[in-house]
C-alpha cells in the first residue's frame, strides 16, 4: 500500500512526474502550494490586486477559482468571477449554473456575460469562420478583456493547464507561427487596454487539476463542449500523455525548455495596438476581430430571415 510521504496515512494520488505519493489532505496543500508558487515565479499578481478569474464551469476553472480563494488571503489579493454564457445548446446553460453557485458559496463577487446581449449566440455563427471554435476564441478573448477591465480588475486569471499550454506551443510550432510563439507566456502584462493576463495552472498538468476536484467533491461540468469533438489539441494532448507515461516529468521539462531556452530566442515586433472605430476596444486592425463577427452574424442572421420569409 502507498502511503502518503507527508503523514505516513495511506495515500490518495501517486504523482509519477513527482515520485510522489499523498493522502487527500496533503495533495490539496501541494497542488495549491505549486499555484501560489507558480504566481510568485512569473509575478502573476501584486499585493491588493483586484483579480478576475474566468470560470467556465469546468474542472480547470472550478480547480483555479477554489485554490485562488484558499489563497486569497496569503496573497492579499481580492477576487471576482466572470462566466460568459455562449448560448450553446444543451451546454451552456448548466456552465454558467455550475459557476454561479460555486461563486455563492464562495461568496465571490460575480458577472455573468450572456453573448446574446449582443445579438447572437455560438451556435448561431456556425459557418461563419473555420471552426465555432474560432469565433468563440474571438469572443471569449474581447469580453473577458472588457468586462474584467470594467470590473475594476486589475488582472484576468484563467484555467489553462500545462497540457493546454504545451497543445499550443505544438500547433504554434507545426504551423510556424512565430508570432504566437513568442505571444505564449504565463504571465502578459496590462497593454493599450488590455488588462493583465495570467495562467496560474501553466505549472500544473490537466490529470492533477481532475484530482484536485474530485477529492474536494466540487462540482464540475464534465461533459465536453460538442464544438470540442474531433479538435486537434485534444490529438496533441494524447500524444503529450502518450510521452509522459514513458518518461515522467518531460512535459514539465518542455514548457521549463520553452519559458527558458527557446522563447528568448524568438524575436517578433508585434505592432502596436489601435482602437477599433465601432466599439473603442483595442484592437489590432480599424474594426476589431468581435466588432467584424458582429457585421458578419447581422447580415448571416438577416438572410436566414429572409429565407425562412420567402
Ligand atoms: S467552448 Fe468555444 Fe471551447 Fe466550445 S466552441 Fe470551441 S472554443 S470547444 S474551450
Ligand atoms: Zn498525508
Ligand atoms: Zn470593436
Amino acid at each position: 500500500m502507498a502511503v502518503c510521504r507527508v503523514c505516513r496515512q495511506r495515500a490518495a494520488v501517486r504523482l509519477k512526474y513527482a515520485n510522489l505519493a499523498l493522502c487527500k489532505q496533503h495533495f490539496i496543500e501541494y497542488f495549491e502550494r505549486r499555484i501560489f508558487r507558480t504566481i510568485k515565479k512569473y509575478n502573476m499578481m501584486r499585493e491588493g490586486d483586484r483579480v478576475a478569474v474566468a470560470v467556465s464551469g469546468g474542472k480547470d476553472s472550478v480547480a483555479l477559482l477554489y485554490a485562488l480563494s484558499s489563497l486569497r488571503e496569503k496573497l492579499k489579493v481580492e477576487l471576482m468571477g466572470i462566466t460568459i454564457d455562449l448560448g450553446i445548446k444543451g451546454y451552456s446553460e448548466r456552465c454558467v449554473q455550475i459557476a454561479v453557485r460555486h461563486y455563492e458559496h464562495l461568496s465571490i463577487p460575480y458577472e455573468v456575460v450572456d453573448v446574446r446581449e449582443y445579438g447572437f449566440t455560438v451556435d448561431e455563427l456556425k459557418g461563419l469562420r473555420r471552426s465555432p471554435c474560432s469565433a468563440c476564441g474571438v469572443i471569449k478573448r474581447y469580453l473577458l478583456n472588457k468586462v474584467s477591465r470594467e470590473m475594476g480588475a486589475r488582472v484576468l486569471a484563467t484555467g489553462h493547464n500545462l497540457d493546454d499550454f504545451l497543445a499550443v506551443v505544438l500547433q504554434a510550432y507545426i504551423r510556424g507561427d512565430l508570432r504566437l510563439l513568442s505571444k505564449l507566456k504565463p504571465s502578459l502584462p496590462p497593454i493599450d487596454g488590455l488588462i493583465a493576463k495570467v495562467k496560474p495552472l501553466v505549472e500544473t498538468p490537466e490529470k492533477d487539476a481532475l484530482l484536485y476536484v474530485l477529492l474536494r467533491g466540487l462540482e464540475y461540468m464534465e461533459e465536453e463542449c460538442p464544438y470540442a469533438v474531433g479538435a486537434t489539441s485534444i490529438e496533441y494532448k494524447a500524444l503529450l500523455n502518450q510521452l509522459e507515461d514513458k518518461h515522467p516529468g518531460i512535459k514539465l521539462q518542455m514548457l521549463r525548455a520553452f519559458l527558458d531556452r527557446i522563447q528568448p530566442l524568438i524575436t517578433y515586433e508585434e505592432p502596436p495596438l489601435a482602437i477599433c472605430e465601432k466599439c473603442g476596444e483595442p484592437s489590432s486592425g480599424s474594426i476589431c476581430q468581435f466588432c467584424r463577427l458582429l457585421e458578419l452574424s447581422r447580415t448571416k442572421l438577416a438572410k436566414n430571415r429572409c429565407r425562412k420569409l420567402n
